[in-house]
């Protein structure tokens, strides 16, 4: 039985005033709150400051990070590698959000690299797939979004999805308002649990699938309401503590 996960990506945003009170926040207004794991990504900046707090709290939320490095030490300046995201406490790791597709040129193939080298690692990759409004409009998301996910599959195996989560994101609904609706995500997350079905009907049944893509607490029923949607990733939402909770309530 697939397990709902809900996870905040915070992006470039934060300041330790901010991290303080919006994790306390959280962490006040998740108490006794069953059945989804909720998870939040901060800056790397602001990691050694969310373990101390989550720690301090007995929070059973979970800390990720929103990229990393293929790499664990050496000469790559500016890179965080899985052992350093491991010492502070980070498990859940973003990787191929569209963001860094765009703005740093991340290939599929460069993108199946960190998923191959963060299960190495023994963290949990959470990757991120989707189309364009271009690629929307021509037909092509479910294309798309296989490709995306055969760059995994096809170098480690169908079964490499095991206890990782994929975020279907399409692009144009990214910080846009422009939500897609629970019956389009849904249709789009059928497609991509049968595209693995054909591959292991087992690893399709088991892998959690997030819809990710202006989920706010007005929409976010809808889409947990859908038979393949299991979570989601917020981006803005997730920088409220009311607003995250009260996603993260409805996937419960
Ligand atoms: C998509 C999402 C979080 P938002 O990037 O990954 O952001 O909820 O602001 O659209």
């Amino acid at each position: 039985m697939r397990h709902p996960v809900v996870m905040g990506n915070w992006k470039l945003n934060g300041s330790k005033e901010m991290v303080s009170g919006l994790i306390k926040g959280l962490d006040a207004a998740l108490n006794g709150v069953e059945g989804v794991d909720v998870a939040i990504a901060p800056p790397v900046m602001f990691l050694d400051l969310a373990q101390q707090l989550l720690s301090k709290a007995d929070s059973k939320i979970i800390l990720g990070a929103q990229n990393v490095d293929l790499h664990n030490s050496g000469a790559f300046t500016g890179d965080i590698s899985p052992e350093m995201l491991k010492e502070f406490g980070a498990s859940h790791i973003i990787i191929g959000h569209s963001e860094r597709r765009e703005y740093h040129h991340e290939s599929d193939a460069f993108v199946a690299e960190k998923f191959a080298f963060l299960k190495e690692n023994g963290l949990t990759p959470v990757l991120c797939i989707g189309e364009s409004e271009a690629q929307n409009e021509a037909g092509e998301t479910v294309a798309v979004c296989a490709r995306q996910l055969d760059a995994v599959i096809n170098t480690q195996g169908v079964e490499a999805l095991n206890g990782a989560i994929i975020a279907y994101e399409p692009i144009w609904a990214i910080g846009t308002g422009k939500a897609a609706t629970a019956d389009d995500a849904q249709r789009i997350h059928a497609a991509i649990r049968a595209h693995i079905a054909a591959k292991s009907e087992d690893v399709a049944k088991n892998v959690v699938i997030q819809y990710g893509g202006s989920v706010k607490p007005e929409n976010a029923a809808a889409y947990f309401a859908q038979p393949d949607i299991d979570g989601a990733l917020v981006g803005g939402a997730a920088l409220d503590a009311e607003s995250f909770a009260a996603i993260a309530k409805a996937a419960a």
